[in-house]
């Protein structure tokens, strides 16, 4: 019996916590409404599973409890009980997965207008790249990287030149344009995360990943690292800016390109940036957006 009270006052606990919880998500920036959709699907569905499950069991124990003389009956088998629970468990997981899968084909299928703007984490700071007038982001690798080529672009790749480096933590978009966020490692697991875009994606190293998303209010908004990345990973935090076109083209033109990083290079950081395109036998070409 104290049991079943302990169940029901968790249910109800349960409620009262999600009623006046102050954690609730932040409002959305960004178009992924359906995102949130899928969030909110998921959630009820388990609310109503926990809800309905945790009554029951504690109705059955309070129901069924030890009385003098009664004797529990045996039933190892009910094919029709495991039907219905397995044709809602089914149901309520359908149901959980639809809304997500459908979300994500919208997430990574970039429509052809969006702009390119690339990530990269290291441990445990961001860095990004724009690709400059040309619209292309060069290629980049790590074995081109040197402390003048912090994001390894390839020297040899004339796409790479006027390619605009952000080596702060601080990225600045334009409100209302989609973009194509391309996401690097330079060395572990990391994961790009604005909360209030509701976009995330993990940074794999060796392979590029990405996904895509249109800005939809102004503001300051904080990038999380939201994958476990080492003893500073509560510190990769950064900073995105969404303002209008005019602000944001006037910010872009106040950083430098990899143009500009290379001629203001001394000659032997020079030489060592031309080495690490020398030494790359295998050029990984191909453009990113
Ligand atoms: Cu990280």
């Amino acid at each position: 019996m104290p049991i079943a009270i302990a169940i029901a006052l968790l249910v109800l606990g349960s409620i009262i916590f999600h009623l006046v919880s102050p954690w609730w998500k932040t409002p959305i920036a960004s178009n992924w409404g359906s995102i949130d959709t899928a969030l909110d699907v998921t959630l009820w569905i388990c609310a109503v599973a926990f809800i309905v499950l945790n009554l029951f069991m504690a109705y059955a124990l309070w129901k069924y409890r030890h009385k003098p003389g009664n004797r529990a009956h045996y039933e190892p088998e009910n094919a029709s009980l495991e039907k219905r629970l397995t044709f809602w468990t089914a149901i309520g997981i359908a149901g959980m997965l639809a809304p997500g899968l459908i979300a994500w084909s919208q997430y990574v299928n970039v429509p052809k207008d969006a702009a390119v703007v690339e990530a990269t984490g290291q441990q445990w700071q961001w860095s990004f790249r724009f690709p400059g007038p040309d619209g292309v982001l060069g290629t980049a690798s790590v074995k081109h990287i040197t402390p003048d080529n912090s994001l390894g672009i390839n020297p040899r790749d004339p796409f790479g030149r006027d390619d605009v480096v952000v080596e702060t933590n601080e990225l600045h978009l334009p409100v209302g344009k989609p973009v194509k966020v391309v996401l690097r490692s330079k060395d572990v697991l990391h994961d790009f995360y604005v909360p209030q875009f509701r976009a995330k994606m993990d940074l794999v190293p060796g392979i590029v990943t990405y996904f895509w998303m249109t800005p939809t209010k102004a503001g300051t908004y904080e990038i999380l690292c939201a994958e476990l990345c080492g003893v500073g990973h509560h510190e990769m935090r950064g900073t995105v800016v969404v303002e209008p076109q005019q602000a944001f083209d006037q910010w872009l033109g106040e950083q430098v390109t990899f143009g500009e990083i290379m001629a203001s290079a001394s000659p032997s950081s020079i030489s060592a940036i031309l080495a690490s395109a020398d030494s790359c036998t295998t050029p990984t070409r191909g453009r990113l957006d």
